[in-house]
């Protein structure tokens, strides 16, 4: 579910918005950045042709699964034994989570540790404020959903939407007749189903593809959940959460009215967030059945056109909405809320906190961000939650090259730009109060060596992670995740066709170190040549055994990309000629880059 401080990785498009400033080196951050406002509401377009019951919304099938207690499953995968017990997942004072044993016990998501104490003095607190191990079940999940279907589409971090249209219409091709087909799961409402009514026959097959996809990720990464099938992305979410935990509905197009009018208060339909609500509330609209209801020119006359169509629509139910797929994410933020932060001190040290677990998911993502944002939230009683502000600028192009080299020459400079963009918030001056500081890398740029397809990106390794993130789990997963990518650059080779001439003309000398990827990780790997003062200096998050399994010319254009990308630039002081193939010149200047640290 969309919730306020969540932090994660952005894949709604449109992250950048107009006004963003150019990198200026004489003047580096202009002082006319245009501040952000936090948008409340999610992007819940209901736009689109047709009126209410349109024929789009009613061909489709879709399924919104949600997981169940999301972080507290993870949790008990990680430690199996507290599987039975009351457990919460804690992020400062606040019980973000609870498994179904806690809840059965009267523990709510959402309370306050003491509370949850003082209601289950056994429940068992872990601390969730690491957002990794979810983040990584998040992305596990929605690749499983996409063997099912390539129409996934994230929302959050244990909600997806998958459009089962063309699976639905094979299986209608295949069926032969209708009559022996059941519902898998509940039907809300309890709703007849009609077998000679296509969109009831269509909805069925859904729920019978629902159930397939649960049964998938339950007995594949050990988590179950709830799903919704309905005509669209709003009904089928609406829908989801009906019977919890691990069961699933689907919505008759004769229940919408019902399931929409039993929605407590409009800001309970997804798209119509705080801001609106109260701009509704003071129409006199509270109710779904009220904003169904309310004359359509004089909502448009208080809230303008689009804005006012568009709730009515959703209110209706109607959602023409795609199910768009996700793809990599567009940004990478993270956040830290508190109850107060007041001098540039604090303000530096919290900064300082967040950048190297977001630099490390940015390193693994192997893109590089052109643009960093600041957002604060200043303590304000009247807007509490929702007032935030932004300042974003262009990364400064000398601190872009050191992106994918590690993080530790980037912490600092990173920290000047994001101040500079805090003092164009906040006059240190007189006195403030901030309650939340967000960080966000965006506007995410391919290298070129780590392109999919390209052998760059088959090379790149995962860095190490930090003692405390690995367990077990990561360790399998991070060695499986490693030999597929090897095993793909040797197949990436295999289908390229390399002369055999070239082969023989032998590969860079080379003399391989064993690497253990789950140990540190040299800053860079260090490979003999046979003259002493000729090395080969590998980016860090290259295996020299993979490199040296590649035949000269991919060796030799890798060496290229990597001089271009200046990975390693400490000249040598005199470089020698060497491999006879490529010409000296060639070779002299490919190696200025390549001698050691
Ligand atoms: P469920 O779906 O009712 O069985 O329970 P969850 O835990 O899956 O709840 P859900 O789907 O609303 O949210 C997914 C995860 O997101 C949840 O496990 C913890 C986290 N989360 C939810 N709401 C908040 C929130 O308001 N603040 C923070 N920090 N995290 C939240
Ligand atoms: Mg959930």
């Amino acid at each position: 579910m969309a919730y306020s401080g969540q932090c994660g990785d952005h894949r709604e498009g449109g992250t950048e918005r107009p006004g963003s400033q150019f990198w200026d080196l004489a003047s580096e951050l202009r002082s006319s950045m245009e501040p952000e406002e936090e948008e409340e509401e999610e992007r819940w377009d209901g736009e689109g042709p047709g009126g209410h019951n349109t024929s789009v919304s009613m061909s489709r099938v879709i399924v919104h699964m949600d997981l169940d207690c999301f972080y507290a499953q993870v949790e008990m995968i990680r430690k199996p034994e507290l599987k039975d017990k009351p457990l919460g997942v804690q992020q400062k004072s606040i019980v973000v989570t609870c498994n179904y044993v806690a809840r059965n016990l009267g523990v709510k998501k959402l309370m306050a540790v003491k509370a949850a104490k003082e209601i289950c003095p056994h429940l068992v607190l872990v601390n969730g404020e690491d957002l990794t191990p979810y983040r990584e079940t998040s992305y596990k999940v929605t690749e499983l959903l996409e063997e099912f279907c390539p129409l996934v589409e994230r929302l959050g971090f244990d909600e997806n939407f998958v459009d089962v249209t063309e699976m639905v219409e094979k299986r209608l091709k295949q069926q032969k007749t209708s009559s022996d087909l059941v519902v898998a799961g509940h039907v809300y409402n309890n709703h007849a189903i009609d077998l000679h009514d296509r969109t009831h026959v269509a909805l069925v097959l859904g729920s019978q593809i629902a159930e397939d996809i649960r049964r998938a990720v339950a007995t594949t990464l050990g988590l179950t959940s709830c799903a919704g099938v309905a005509s669209n992305k709003l009904l089928a979410k609406l829908v989801s959460g009906t019977f919890k935990p691990n069961q699933q509905t689907v919505l008759l197009p004769q229940s919408r009215q019902d399931l929409l009018r039993a929605l407590r208060g409009v800001q309970k339909i997804p798209g119509i967030g705080y801001k609106t609500a109260k701009r509704l509330e003071t129409l006199g609209i509270e109710s779904v059945w009220q904003l169904q209801t309310f004359p359509a020119t004089a909502l448009e006359k208080e809230l303008g056109l689009s804005l006012a169509r568009r709730i009515q629509k959703l209110s209706y139910g109607d959602d023409d909405s795609p199910v768009t797929p996700s793809g990599p994410p567009q940004s990478f933020s993270d956040e830290d809320s508190f109850k107060k932060c007041s001098t540039e001190a604090e303000v530096k040290e919290k900064l300082l906190e967040l950048l190297p677990n977001l630099l490390e998911r940015v390193y693994k993502d192997g893109r590089r961000p052109h643009t960093l944002r600041l957002t604060i939230r200043q303590s304000s009683s009247s807007e509490r939650w929702f007032h935030r502000e932004s300042r974003q600028c262009p990364i400064p192009p000398h601190l872009l090259q050191r992106f994918g080299q590690g993080n530790a020459n980037l912490l600092s400079p990173l920290v000047d730009v994001l101040m500079k963009l805090f003092h164009k918030m906040i006059n240190v001056e007189v006195p403030f109060h901030l309650t939340l500081l967000s960080v966000t890398f965006s506007n995410l740029k391919e290298l070129p060596s780590t392109k999919k397809g390209s052998i760059g990106f088959y090379l790149k390794e995962m860095p190490p992670k930090r003692d405390r993130e690995v367990d077990d789990g990561d360790a399998v997963w991070l060695q499986s995740h490693w030999r597929t990518r090897a095993t793909k650059a040797r197949r990436h080779l295999e289908e390229k066709d390399v002369p055999e001439a070239q082969v023989l003309n032998g590969p860079v000398p080379f003399s391989p170190h064993p690497v253990d990827h789950l140990e540190d990780t040299p800053k860079a790997m260090v490979c003999g040549q046979p003259e002493p003062t000729e090395v080969v200096v590998f980016p860090p998050d290259v295996d020299p055994q993979t490199f040296s399994e590649l035949p000269p010319d991919v060796q030799e254009d890798l060496m290229a990309q990597w001089k271009s990308q200046e990975a390693i630039s400490k000249p040598l002081e005199k470089p020698k000629a060497t491999n006879e193939k490529r010409s000296s010149a060639q070779v002299n200047t490919l190696l200025r880059y390549l001698k050691p640290r």
